[in-house]
């Protein structure tokens, strides 16, 4: 008998509970459990008014749409918006729900803490602990970090994560500026229209600008050059927004003191230069990975579907000019 539930296509896996409850609220097909995905695209495509994927992993590209004539609601684990064409969902009038605000906390904690981690080499020094390197005689000491409190913070990008980061970086008692292409009418802190003019200014220079072709590269050799040998960068936004070989040449030329990088160019590629580096910090994009942002994040993923099937809205739904 066919099914009265509205019939969505899952791009990816999720965690176990989301893909339970999608399933039972839904008429649900997993595209990973196709041997061939093309094909079975090709031939059962038209079947579907529903997408689930997510910002950090498939996001939905132009063919994939295209592939998919019937459908009329995507919805997207995440708040990045780099890895699905909304361009293309705008045309056929296909509504996109992302999953903004309720995973600010968890990203703004962890680029707090890889801030704290590069400049006071925790990871290196857990390193230097595990290996018995500690009081061996006639051995250096382990080498002195950089002050965070009352140090300099440019942030790139003071949307809802940045505004974030700077809440928790007044705790620290830092200076603090951005650059984003407009001022933000109610923020506090300065505003600088030059990228390289903020990057000579800050000690950490904080990347958490949204993803896609209108960012990528922003952080050049040149924005990296003005950061200096005595700056740190930490990256918690999109890989693509940092030219990686630039900041290989520089981390390994020691043009910049050091980096902590929740995301990169090619993941989960990470260039080997990186991985042989004391002065980096590298994490396999997790700044939202806690149970309780997760859960916040599938619940949204949930709603937004259900708000669409059930009235043609969305709770939070992404912007389409
Ligand atoms: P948001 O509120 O939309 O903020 C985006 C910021 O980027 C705005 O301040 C915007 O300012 C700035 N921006 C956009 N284009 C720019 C450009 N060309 N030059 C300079 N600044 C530019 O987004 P959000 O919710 O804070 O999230 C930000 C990004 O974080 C997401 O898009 C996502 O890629 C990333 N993220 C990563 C993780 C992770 O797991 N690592 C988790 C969540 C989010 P203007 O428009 O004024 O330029
Ligand atoms: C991913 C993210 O959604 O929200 C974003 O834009 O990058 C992350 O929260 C998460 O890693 C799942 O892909």
């Amino acid at each position: 008998m066919m099914s009265t539930k509205p019939r969505v296509l899952q791009i990816g896996r999720l965690l176990p509970w989301l893909e339970e409850r999608l399933a039972a609220a839904h008429d649900l097909h997993r595209l990973a459990d196709e041997a061939d995905p093309q094909a079975f695209l090709a031939a059962r495509g038209a079947e579907f008014v529903g997408l689930v994927t997510s910002a950090g992993g498939s996001g939905a590209d132009a063919a994939l749409i295209d592939a998919l004539p019937s459908l009329r609601v995507i919805s997207s684990f995440g708040v990045g918006l780099d890895k699905i064409d909304l361009a293309a969902a705008a045309r056929r009038g296909i509504a996109v729900g992302y999953t903004p605000d309720v995973l600010n906390d968890c990203v703004a904690d962890l680029a707090m803490a890889l801030l704290l981690d590069v400049a006071r080499r925790t990871p290196e020094a857990d390193r230097y602990v595990r290996a018995g390197r500690w009081g061996v005689a006639g051995a250096p000491a382990f080498p002195l970090g950089r002050r965070v409190s009352g140090a300099r913070l440019g942030i790139v990008g003071l949307g809802r994560i940045g505004r974030t980061i700077a809440r928790r970086a007044l705790g620290f008692d830092m200076a603090i500026r951005y650059h984003s292409r407009r001022p933000v009418a109610d923020a506090p802190w300065p505003h600088e229209p030059s990228l390289v003019a903020l990057a000579e200014w800050a000690d950490f220079l904080v990347v958490i600008a949204a993803g896609g072709a209108g960012t990528r590269h922003l952080v050049d050799g040149a924005v990296l050059g003005a950061l200096g040998p005595e700056g740190f960068l930490v990256n918690v936004s999109r890989g693509s927004v940092v030219d990686e070989a630039a900041l290989v040449h520089a981390l390994v030329e020691r043009r910049i003191a050091g980096a902590a990088l929740d995301v990169f160019e090619h993941e989960p590629q990470v260039p080997a230069a990186l991985r042989a580096l004391d002065n980096v910090v590298l994490l396999p994009h997790i700044a939202s990975a806690t149970r309780e942002t997760r859960q916040a994040m599938g619940q949204r993923v949930l709603d937004n579907l259900a708000l669409f099937f059930a009235e043609g809205r969305l709770v939070t739904a992404a912007p389409l000019d």
